[in-house]
């Protein structure tokens, strides 16, 4: 029997070829892990961070607190509290936050909120102390609110947000108001903020005369001039964009809408629009049941008979991880399901990444609130059970690999040994 031998050299090149075979595979692959970054807020609904480099990222309670985690240290600790404000009833709460883009100088934080005593919607501004760490509720400045229905807790939408390169624009998302197909008409219906996305001029205040409305209306907002609609409208057709966000590398805006019975969808919406967008609702849903009429999603999924849904829009990738650069990051509050979509010349792409992200020991499938981004744009992935995840590099893909090498080798090596043995020499 031919004896063999355990070749140190070979062993080396070996584990150098299949190091670099590794290596095209993360590359072209890109396997993910969600790594927890902290546990117990409670019913986190956010996550964001100023521009600029901070290490700290920002997590919103719904009951009215936001905390800031530094990640450099862990440290933890209240940056504001407007509990006393905030109605929690159904998808009510501390909804939405947005820096200024202008953080480093102004310390403006915009929030959106529903009133505990109104049960409005409102958005405010509110100034950090000097360092930044912390806000005086009585800051508030209240740039607007809008009118809800009494009485239906629902739809109240949220997400706020600047356009990268834009200091001047706060975008706001609003729902329907609540219910079940539309009840207020609101979403065709343009002389009501509701169903919309606003889009308001917070550097100045147009309305001298009314000290809660702190806002002037950009000139440039698609339905001004037009006297049956209202000027701060930019996008129409809404039902619930609970979340949505500007891709920070090229402006484009992606919408998240929550359906009805039929179609969670991603909106998407360039850069260089100049509104005015009719995204259909409550005509239709997604593409169903009246197409012609209003645009369509970008991408959609059907409700079936086994699993209903609720989209949480996420964030265009643009952090780290080179291979994930460009594609679009969502999940589904119902199904607790992750994914990502991939749009290039030849259309929409979705990969599914619930297995790999939300699946594996120790996390398990959870209710996705929200994503959001630091300052560098690592994606965080918000669970409503207080979970806060980051979207990292699968690292045991290589200790995987080397482990399963060393014990092929080791193996091979024991067979050697005992032919060896066997042969008697
Ligand atoms: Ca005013
Ligand atoms: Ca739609």
């Amino acid at each position: 029997m031919r004896r063999r031998s355990f070749c140190p050299a070979r062993f080396n090149r070996l584990s150098v070829a299949l190091a670099l075979a590794a290596a095209a595979t993360v590359a072209q692959a890109g396997p993910l892990r969600l790594e927890t970054v902290g546990t117990g807020f409670d019913q986190p609904l956010f996550v964001t961070a100023p521009t600029g480099g901070s290490t700290t990222i920002h997590i919103v309670e719904k009951g009215g607190t936001i905390i800031a985690l530094d990640r450099a240290t862990g440290t933890r600790s209240t940056f504001l509290d407007i509990g006393a404000k905030v109605d929690t009833d159904g998808e009510r709460g501390l909804l939405g936050l947005a820096f200024s883009p202008n953080w480093a100088t102004d310390r403006h934080v915009y929030v959106n909120y529903i009133d505990a005593t109104t049960k409005n919607t409102i958005v405010s501004r509110f100034t950090a102390n000097a360092a930044g760490t912390a806000i005086d509720a009585t800051s508030e400045l209240r740039v607007l609110s809008v009118a809800q229905p009494p009485g239906l807790d629902n739809h109240k939408a949220g997400w706020i947000g600047f356009k990268p390169g834009d200091a001047r624009h706060l975008y706001i998302a609003t729902g329907d108001g609540g219910g079940g197909n539309d009840p207020l008409q609101a979403g065709q219906d343009l002389t009501t903020p509701l169903g919309k996305v606003l889009r308001v001029d917070v550097t100045r205040d147009g309305f001298a005369a009314d000290p809660d409305r702190n806002y002037a209306i950009p000139d440039d907002n698609p339905f001004v001039g037009n006297a049956a609609a209202l000027p701060e409208l930019w996008a129409y057709g809404l039902r619930n964009p609970f979340r949505a966000s500007f891709d920070r590398q090229t402006g484009d805006l992606w919408i998240g809408d929550v359906g009805q019975d039929a179609r969670e969808e991603v909106n998407f919406e360039a850069a260089a629009s100049p509104g005015g967008i009719n995204w259909g609702w409550s005509v239709r849903e997604g593409t169903e049941p009246t197409p012609g009429v209003g645009a369509d999603p970008l991408y959609e999924y059907a409700h079936t008979a086994q699993e209903r849904g609720s989209i949480t829009g996420g964030y265009v990738y643009r952090g780290p991880i080179a291979e994930l650069q460009g594609q679009y990051f969502f999940g589904d509050f119902v199904r607790g399901t992750i994914g990502s979509l991939v749009v290039d010349g030849t259309g929409v792409t979705f990969i599914d990444r619930t297995a790999s992200l939300a699946l594996p020991a120790g996390i398990g499938r959870f209710q996705i609130a929200s994503f959001g981004e630091d300052a560098f744009g690592n994606l965080y992935v918000v669970g409503i059970d207080g979970r806060v995840f980051a979207l990292v590099p699968e690292p045991s893909t290589w200790l995987a690999l080397g482990a399963g090498l060393f014990a092929m080798l080791l193996a091979q090596r024991r067979r050697v040994m005992a032919v060896t043995a066997r042969a008697g020499t």
